[in-house]
């Protein structure tokens, strides 16, 4: 087809970490068709069906478009974009003034990872707030990675990443990259590379308590119980230990610390491990040994091992087990990415990384990389005193759907005395704010991967255009906050000589535009042109000439991403130390519990809690589901169909039951993100599917050890039939 008005976007998918590149038709402003970008260097022509349909969620005739305020009943009525924008700052101002600056609470979701505009006002509006009370759904994800990278290699963003397409023996734990797309691991068609890794002549291995799409495509699949995963993966550190399969070499030249972590594990009794982790002692040497003996050898965790007890010593213990067996820099091993646009720049500056430099106010848990954790934020709400947040900024986020005990923070947004948020849909966590701010989305604004290209399996660079032109009214994320920034007298870097050298250059015609600061962080970064055009190096204009992105090559090999000074890894960071010694008072006296433990799922087409309103992610059969092995169903009386009563500390309800095998027994699992009962009069489609809320019955005063993670998996139920 072709028409005056009609024209092909190649532009990167953002709703997940994969980054495709997409091919977008816009016919007379709209998006008529969304395709994969064939010649894309990274993805290839491959997409997911969520990428298809970021169409949809662009035209949803539900999406908020004008900023809205909250009527005394409830529901909303449209204002201008001056009077919403003067009401935030005004009431944020106020609430400041009268109680100080903690009493402003920030909520960043996940979305934002994708979002170069917010990113890089981050800084600012923090700075202008001088709040400490920020949150964001790293404490649902990623905190245990990031305190890790930061304790082990200096940053919280130096992450290493599965060497996928060279690797011929994949230890997989606690993810589910074929559903999920790969977490910290940027790998678009993870099927192709997985069975890449097949036709080499290696092995896929995957942990999980559930048989799942990646288990059942895998050679093997390991069924270990809920929380297991630190000892699991410290066992096999002891097998390596025991059996002289250490690389000495790399320890001693790369490492410092080892003999604190060796005395440790010379302690730690491998049956007791295995009867933790419910993984008989024979895999666990066997796998130990097919890891170490392999040509090229890596173990990846994830999600499923962060969001429970040990999450940080789960993520330490991983890389421990790669580092050890000599796999920490090497080809089709764990390897660190060279990003285009090299965040730890930002991290590098002063102030800007780091962990447990301050605590939460009531618990006294630990903020990382600048946020606290999220279980923490109905009580700083709701307990008195100095420091209590009285006001809420949410950010592409619904926190009420994707943190523990979503339930009890419901209550809590209710009885604040202010709460705005910048989001694209009234849904269960912004029906809570006095002002929704709505933000164009993306398609109206150019992307860059300033975050995620850091955990890619091959190093590349993409600049993709706006898609649509933002119409009159309309504003993106960035602008949105800018806007507020300088309502609340701060300025676009957050750093005040920076901010009055952009103050006097704006009179002179300069704007703050995100995408130029994104193109200093690359001419600066490892592949850029520093500055010399006419050198071999990367700036925006080169990307922008070549529109389905610049491969730039494999993996390089080496620690160079290191940022302690004496370029050595650090093996027995003392917070994750304590963990150890806890994990190890744990191995010597309990015996494990027999409670039937609650985990999550990811399903094909949901991104967290948000797309359930375009209609082609949620037709066909019903997906909020609680799986549960045939020998608990038979124990609680339940039949596959049924309702069950589903109970857990915190929340008891009614759950919709599937009986599958491919469950361990004593584990059942219901995907996060649905529960849209609350948000039905404003998405119609979500609204008529609800399902429940996983989120109900975790529980926020349960959390991990080391940096306060939700612990989201492993959560003891009961399940009984309904009465
Ligand atoms: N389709 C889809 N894709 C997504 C998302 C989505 O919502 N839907 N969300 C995106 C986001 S934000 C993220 S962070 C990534 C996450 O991507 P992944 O890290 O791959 O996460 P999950 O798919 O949730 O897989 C986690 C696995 O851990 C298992 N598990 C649970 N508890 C334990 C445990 O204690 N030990 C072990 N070993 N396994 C356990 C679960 O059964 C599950 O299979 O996915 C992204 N991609
Ligand atoms: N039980 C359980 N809970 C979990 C998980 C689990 O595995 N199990 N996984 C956790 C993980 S990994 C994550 S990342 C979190 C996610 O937790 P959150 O980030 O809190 O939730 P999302 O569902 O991603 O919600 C994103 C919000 O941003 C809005 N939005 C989307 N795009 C944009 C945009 O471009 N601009 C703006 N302004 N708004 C936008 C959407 O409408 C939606 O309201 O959930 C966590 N919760
Ligand atoms: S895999 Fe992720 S990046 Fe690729 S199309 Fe799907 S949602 Fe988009
Ligand atoms: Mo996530």
């Amino acid at each position: 087809m072709s028409s005056a008005d009609s024209k092909v976007v190649y532009r990167t998918c953002s709703l997940c970490e994969a980054c495709c590149g997409l091919a977008i038709r816009v016919e007379s402003g709209h998006v008529t068709e969304v395709r994969p970008d064939e010649d894309d260097v990274f993805s290839h022509g491959y997409v997911c069906p969520k990428g298809i349909a970021m169409g949809e969620i662009q035209e949803d005739p539900d999406r908020v478009r004008k900023p809205l305020r909250r009527t005394p009943s409830g529901d909303f009525e449209e204002i201008s974009w001056d009077e919403a924008m003067a009401t935030v700052a005004e009431r944020l101002a106020a609430v400041q003034s009268k109680y100080g600056h903690d009493a402003v609470g920030v909520y960043y979701g996940n979305p934002i990872i994708h979002n170069h505009g917010a990113l890089s006002l981050r800084k600012a509006l923090l700075d202008v707030l001088k709040t400490h009370n920020v949150f964001s759904a790293g404490s649902q994800d990623t905190s245990p990675r990031f305190a890790t990278s930061y304790y082990l290699f200096g940053g919280s963003l130096v992450t290493p990443v599965a060497d996928l397409d060279r690797a011929t023996y994949f230890l997989c734990i606690g993810a589910n990259p074929l559903v999920s797309n790969g977490s910290a691991l940027t790998a678009p068609n993870m099927r192709a590379r997985l069975r890449a890794i097949q036709e080499r002549g290696g092995k896929v291995v995957v942990v999980d308590p559930r048989r799942t799409e990646t288990a059942r495509f895998a050679d093997e699949h390991v069924a270990i119980r809920p929380g297991g995963d630190a000892a699991f993966l410290l066992a096999m550190v002891r097998v390596l230990v025991d059996r002289g399969l250490l690389d000495d070499d790399f320890i001693a030249a790369s490492t410092t610390g080892w003999d604190d972590v060796s005395r440790r594990i010379a302690d730690l009794d491998v049956a007791a491990a295995s009867e933790l982790c419910g993984v008989d002692s024979a895999t666990i040497e066997r796998l130990a040994v097919e890891l170490v003996e392999a040509d090229a050898g890596v173990a990846y965790s994830r999600v499923g091992t962060c969001n429970n007890r040990y999450g940080t010593l789960a993520s330490y213990a991983t890389d421990l087990l790669n580092i050890v067996a000599g796999r920490l820099g090497r080809v089709g091993g764990w390897m660190f990415p060279t990003p285009a646009f090299d965040s730890t720049l930002i991290t590098r500056m002063p102030g800007s990384d780091g962990h447990a430099r301050w605590h939460s106010r009531v618990r006294g848990l630990p903020e990382t990389l600048g946020d606290l954790p999220a279980a923490c934020l109905a009580e700083e709400i709701e307990t008195e005193g100095a420091g209590q947040i009285r006001a809420m900024l949410t950010f592409a986020g619904n926190p009420i759907l994707s943190t523990p005990n979503g339930r009890r923070l419901a209550a809590a947004f209710e009885s604040l005395e202010f709460m705005v948020s910048i989001d694209l849909y009234v849904n269960e966590t912004t029906r809570y704010a006095d002002i929704i701010l709505p933000s164009a989305w993306t398609l109206k604004d150019d992307h860059v991967d300033l975050l995620v290209a850091a955990f890619a399996v091959r190093d590349f660079a993409r600049w993709s255009p706006p898609v649509l032109e933002l119409e009159d009214g309309e504003r993106s994320d960035w602008q949105i906050l800018l806007d507020l920034i300088k309502r609340l007298g701060g300025g676009p870097s957050g750093r005040p000589v920076v901010d009055s050298i952009l103050g006097v250059a704006e009179r002179f015609g300069y704007e703050f535009n995100p995408t130029k600061l994104a193109g200093y962080l690359l001419r600066l970064g490892p592949h850029g042109d520093r500055f010399m055009p006419w050198s071999d190096g990367l700036n925006l204009d080169k990307l922008k000439a070549a529109p389905h992105g610049i491969d730039l090559g494999p993996l390089r090999p080496g620690l160079a991403r290191l940022q302690h000074r004496d370029g050595r890894v650090r093996l027995a960071p003392e917070p994750i130390m304590k963990a150890f010694d806890e994990l190890m008072v744990e191995l010597r006296s309990s015996s494990p519990t027999d409670e039937v433990l609650l985990i999550g799922r990811r399903e094909l087409r949901t991104c967290n809690s948000w797309i359930h309103n375009a209609p082609s992610m949620v037709s066909g059969r019903e997906r909020c589901l609680l799986y549960v092995h045939p020998e608990d169903a038979e124990r609680a009386g339940v039949a596959d169909g049924a309702e069950a009563r589903l109970e857990s500390k915190v929340h008891s309800g009614a759950v919709r039951v599937h009986v599958t095998d491919e469950m361990r027994p004593g584990v059942v699992s219901l995907p996060h993100g649905w529960g849209h009962a609350t948000a039905a009069p404003w998405q119609s489609i979500a609204g008529a599917r609800p399902g429940v809320s996983a989120n109900d019955w975790t529980d926020d005063q349960d959390v991990e050890l080391v940096v306060g993670q939700s612990i989201l998996n492993g959560v003891p139920v009961r399940l009984n039939a309904m009465h």
